[in-house]
């Protein structure tokens, strides 16, 4: 079959999801089941789903798990077309994305984005409603489409509000989502045949970095990093996401500010302070765990999660999955009131809230605890003799300045949502996005011989919430990846030129449904890429009307050291591999992710801590306010 027609098909299993009948066609139970889905069905078909809930989880990951095992292509759309017939609609969802992006004959094949299969996750409802109410009234010449734009969530009586547009981005919450596909919780590597490497540190790495991103979009609001979560009896900020499902006709929960964690029907608080007890005796005491340097992380990034990899589940719990649904369920905790979750249940929906990040930054300080216990970086391991960098300059419309600015765009929900006619209805929104730029970095090699190097692009804020110099040690933590690629380095002077949206950190382009339809990004075209990554209009943060003060900084290490053992380069996914990975694939750089960054330093000054195959550079992000 050829794969513009597969995409097709398997378009069509998304289309008008949330609202398919209470079962249809050949899926419903009772019509010659076909034995593989015997199981499923547990879950409730028109409730939320939550890929943190733990048989919620289940029964999509024994879904995701029939569906690649299934004998060929046409093996497989059979069986997804029934199971879509009877399983809960989101929990169908995922586990038919999950399987897409892994089996070898949907390769090429381009998910489509989640922003369009449940916009219901992404647009207020108020939106949404305006659409059924143009729609339905007839407005408008015939087809022509119809544009609403997106409602408010709030107003600046909420001081979190001034973030919604960031933590409200529709590209953000997608990125989010499809990373949990790439890397699902449950993955088995020993039944599906494809080791995930490196997962648990991967888990680590990507959330640390949106977590080190989010606070630097709060020092350019002039707002206080976050304070980590701390603390089982604190009352969290409140959080109203203006969602509705379409699944089971209920709004998104609302948490007002002040409420506290409470026990839900699966786990107890008292479990959660047990594990996170735990996972301290593990770090600090080395207790029933053994710690390797170079694997410590993962093991733990997988404990913490917790996936189907942590080394002693029943010992260490699940903290993370279980945080996310304990804070989906504050208003709600025992279901007295039957409220739907809150936006924390869900991959697609947690970005939006700010317990989210806090909630995040207090796991990645259980992780710098671990990191706090291995050795500073040698002056030796963090050098490259023979290679100098001499100058690193940003080249855009003013060299080191670089200009943020608001973009308009669109989504068509009509994809997604069953409109009742056939009329495009887009949603209208504004995001931040920044001119594009290029590094430029000159480089000496001083051996006879040409020498591979991997370049790493780093950036971190300059200044504090008082105005003061942030110490390196602080300052590491808030280090965001822009870039990381390989080169090669003639003798003598190189003059390297890399372009923004080169990034390895982001996703390229992004297809509408109606694009893939029409056959846009099939495998044969040139720009073939696998939709996971940043988003690329916020690989940079937004700056401030001064101009906000970055401290950008280049390491040129030697690829020969870097380079994993086994690397091949036939796979077609390798567009953002540092958030990534390589799909099916080792982890390409064998440094741990984040180096030379992620470990304590112990220099207060960037300037000391650099060895000559570094550079660091002044730049600043100004937004105009368009
Ligand atoms: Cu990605 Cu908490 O895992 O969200």
């Amino acid at each position: 079959m050829a794969l513009l027609e597969k995409q097709k098909k398997l378009i069509d299993l998304f289309h008008h999801l949330s609202s398919t009948p209470m079962s249809e066609g050949s899926g419903d139970r009772g019509i010659d089941l076909d034995p593989r889905l015997q199981n499923l069905g547990q879950t409730p078909r028109r409730i939320v789903f939550s890929v943190f809930h733990e048989k919620q989880l289940k029964e999509a990951t024994e879904l995701y798990e029939a569906f690649i095992g299934a004998r060929d292509f046409d093996d497989f759309y059979k069986l997804a077309q029934q199971a879509r017939g009877f399983v809960n609609v989101e929990l169908f969802a995922y586990s038919v994305s999950v399987a897409i992006l892994h089996r070898d004959d949907c390769k090429g094949i381009q998910l489509p984005r989640i922003q369009e299969i449940f916009p219901d996750r992404f647009v207020p409802f108020e939106t949404i409603y305006n659409g059924f109410r143009i729609v339905q009234s007839g407005a408008g010449k015939g087809n022509e489409p119809i544009t609403i734009k997106i409602a408010h969530t709030g107003n600046v009586l909420d001081p979190e509000y001034k973030l919604a547009y960031y933590r409200e981005d529709l590209g953000i919450n997608g990125h989010h989502w499809h990373w949990h596909l790439v890397y699902p919780a449950s993955w088995r590597s020993e039944v599906m045949g494809k080791k995930k490497d490196r997962k648990g540190e991967l888990f680590f790495y990507m959330h640390q970095q949106m977590v080190a991103r989010y606070d630097q979009e709060r020092l350019a609001h002039g707002m206080q990093r976050m304070k980590p979560f701390h603390n089982w009896d604190e009352p969290m900020e409140g959080y109203a996401p203006h969602l509705t499902s379409l699944v089971d006709g209920q709004h998104y929960g609302v948490r007002p500010g002040g409420l506290k964690m409470s026990d839900v029907k699966d786990v107890d608080i008292q479990d959660m302070v047990r594990w996170r007890d735990r996972f301290m005796d593990a770090v600090n005491l080395g207790y029933r765990i053994d710690l390797d340097p170079e694997t410590g992380i993962d093991v733990l990034g997988a404990l913490v999660e917790s996936s189907y990899d942590s080394i002693n589940p029943a010992y260490y719990g699940s903290l993370h999955n279980w945080g996310h649904v304990i804070m989906a369920s504050a208003h709600d905790p025992d279901g007295r009131y039957q409220e739907n979750p809150g936006v924390m249940c869900d991959t697609s929906t947690a970005l939006r809230d700010p317990i989210f990040y806090r909630w995040h930054k207090w796991m990645d300080d259980m992780f710098q605890n671990y990191k706090f216990t291995l050795p500073k970086y040698t002056k030796t391991q963090l050098s490259f003799p023979t290679v100098t960098v001499k100058n690193v300059t940003v080249n855009a419309s003013i060299p080191n300045i670089i200009t943020t600015f608001w973009k308009t765009a669109e989504l068509e929900m009509s994809e997604g949502i069953n409109f009742g006619k056939s009329r495009s209805v887009k949603c209208q929104y504004q995001h931040i996005d920044h001119e594009p730029f290029t590094y430029v970095i000159d480089v000496e090699n001083s051996n006879f011989s040409t020498k591979q190097a991997t370049v790493r692009i780093f950036m971190a804020a300059k200044h504090d919430e008082l105005g003061n110099d942030i110490p390196l040690d602080e300052q590491r933590r808030l280090m965001i990846e822009l870039d990381k690629f390989k080169v090669d380095l003639s003798p003598g002077k190189n003059s390297l030129k890399r372009a923004s949206s080169d990034s390895s950190v982001i996703v390229k382009k992004e297809l509408t449904i109606a694009e893939l339809r029409a056959g846009k990004g099939s495998a044969k075209s040139s720009n073939e890429f696998c939709s996971c990554g940043w988003p690329e209009h916020l690989l940079i943060p937004r700056g401030n009307h001064r101009g906000m003060a970055f401290d950008l900084v280049v390491i040129l290490t030697d690829w020969e050291e870097d380079k994993a053992s086994n690397a091949s380069s036939k796979c077609l996914c390798k567009d953002a591999v540092s958030y990534c990975g390589s799909m099916d694939e080792k982890y390409p750089d064998k440094k741990p992710m984040g180096f030379p960054f992620d470990r304590k330093i112990g220099i207060n000054s960037l300037a000391d801590f650099l060895t000559p195959n570094m550079k660091s550079t002044d730049i600043r992000l100004l937004f105009k306010d368009n």
